[in-house]
């Protein structure tokens, strides 16, 4: 079959579809592939697979294994595997939690090269988050091959992660086989057109508005936003806060202080204050709980300048969270600049809180973080939920100003992205934490702030290892910037 008679038959078994969707990052997009359906077409999925394996023997790469990324491409690479007798290796998306820790199904030695395939790229996230998984067991990866490459950057940024990416099809080439075919009007090509030219994902990207542009005219914009660029771009009182303390203390470090003796948080404080933008605490389990102590923890908030953040995790209805936020012992409305909260109750909980804050006289002075994603292992915050956190958070934006997570959720200003389970070496703890690096989580995963707990709390220096996170979390950013 031709690429031209492919991508037709893709487009008629709506493995290309073309309206308005709603991608994984929150964009709307003109253009949605979802090649999911291809294992109902049997003669689609060999023919899918055969086009792969000719881009890449193309190329002449070589490789010892395929490993197809999870899930849409492990049946394409199992046909590509079995078809021409090279062996696969199958990459886990969930640890196993009995018998062998394996993220790596099959055979393979250290030093052996593996082709990734995939179904479409856009960012190049997945396939990157696959040769990282390989990479952590031996496995070396040069080479992908993707059947649709959405120019939106993954190429460029898996070049940069010395990952060479093969395309079957490009965006442009689709729309220009459907638009022959008639299957598509100009109007659609168009949009889509604008739409990739203005969504890119890596480095600089070039707006391209209306055809028949020149180089000279296209319009350079920046991929990330400075601190005072989303300070300024901002509309809440304590986002613009934040921003400002990030830019002057050259810092996205929050550190979490998580010990049960108020006299050890106080001191720890001190130490790193100066590094911080945000201390985040857990005030109930605190054993010598005062308002004295509450009162001394807001001076050190003023001296070195950070945000507090009680992370209280409010779950109950409006009418509960209400009291629990404002009332008791902690009274935390009163002192904490941000608090969080899960949606799993319904937008009533963040109607509660907002009011709470309002009878005491803070609107604007207090905000909201919603619970999108957790670091935990085996945790139930994905897909549909991650994404019904995000559109309650959009419809309150007077007041939610972001998300806890485990990576960008929305490139609006108006949000940012707190991300825990962070230390200097990936790894996990035995109650199912799981550790991410800064510069995994501010570059790859281009969150805004690293939240730090034991990482430091348990160091023996707790100041010289919070300014190590402060410039690691810092050049992370620089780096995201340039
Ligand atoms: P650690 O010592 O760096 O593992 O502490 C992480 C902190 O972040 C700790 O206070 C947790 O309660 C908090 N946390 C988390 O680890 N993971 C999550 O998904 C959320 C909060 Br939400």
């Amino acid at each position: 079959m031709s690429l031209e008679s492919l991508v037709v038959k893709l487009y008629e078994i709506e493995a290309v579809k073309f309206g308005n969707f709603t991608l994984k990052s929150g964009i709307q997009s003109p253009v949605y592939f979802d090649l999911r359906v291809i294992v109902s077409y049997p003669d689609v999925m060999v023919e899918v697979s055969e086009h792969l394996w000719k881009a890449v023997e193309a190329s002449k790469t070589e490789f010892a294994s395929v490993c197809g990324v999870p899930y849409t491409a492990l049946p394409i690479a199992t046909c590509m595997s079995t078809a021409h007798n090279v062996p696969m290796l199958i990459r886990r998306k969930e640890m196993k939690d009995y018998g062998t820790k394996k993220m790596i199904e099959g055979h393979f030695k250290k030093g052996d090269v593996c082709l990734i395939v995939e179904d479409v790229v856009t960012s190049g996230t997945s396939v990157s988050e696959t040769v990282q998984t390989l990479n952590n067991e031996g496995i070396k990866v040069k080479d992908a091959v993707v059947l649709l490459n959405r120019e939106q950057g993954g190429e460029q940024r898996l070049a940069s992660e010395g990952v060479t990416l093969h395309s079957v099809c490009k965006i442009s080439q689709v729309l220009d086989i459907l638009e022959k075919a008639k299957k598509l009007d100009r109007d659609t090509v168009q949009r889509v057109q604008d739409f990739i030219a203005s969504n890119n994902t890596f480095g600089n990207n070039i707006k391209r508005p209306a055809d028949g542009m020149g180089d000279a005219q296209q319009k350079k914009v920046k991929k990330v936003l400075t601190y005072p660029e989303r300070q300024s771009q901002c509309k809440h009182e304590v986002l613009k806060r934040l921003y400002g303390i990030m830019e002057e203390k050259k810092t996205n470090l929050c550190f979490s202080g998580d010990t049960t003796s108020f006299a050890e948080l106080l001191e720890v404080v001190e130490k790193v204050g100066p590094y911080i933008c945000i201390l985040k605490t857990h005030i109930d389990i605190i054993t010598d709980f005062t308002a004295e102590n509450i009162h001394k923890l807001k001076n050190l908030a003023s001296k070195h300048n950070f945000l507090l953040f009680e992370d209280r995790k409010f779950a109950d209805i409006g009418n509960t969270v209400k009291k629990q936020y404002s009332e008791g012992i902690y009274k935390i409305s009163e002192w904490s600049d941000i608090i969080n909260a899960h949606i799993i109750p319904g937008p009533g909980i963040i109607e509660g809180l907002k009011s709470a804050a309002g009878e005491k006289g803070l609107t604007g002075k207090r905000a909201l973080l919603l619970i999108a994603e957790m670091s935990s292992k085996g945790n139930v915050a994905t897909g549909e939920y991650t994404k019904a956190c995000v559109k309650m958070a959009e419809e309150n934006q007077d007041f939610v100003v972001g998300y806890i997570c485990q990576s960008q959720l929305s490139k609006d200003p108006n949000f940012i992205h707190m991300t825990p389970g962070v230390k200097l070496v990936e790894g996990t703890d035995s109650l199912g934490q799981q550790y991410l690096t800064p510069k995994e989580v501010i570059t790859k995963r281009n969150s805004d702030i690293i939240i730090v707990g034991r990482g430091i709390m348990n160091s023996d220096d707790p100041a010289t290892t919070a300014a190590t996170y402060q410039q690691a979390g810092y050049d992370a950013y620089l780096e995201q910037c340039s």
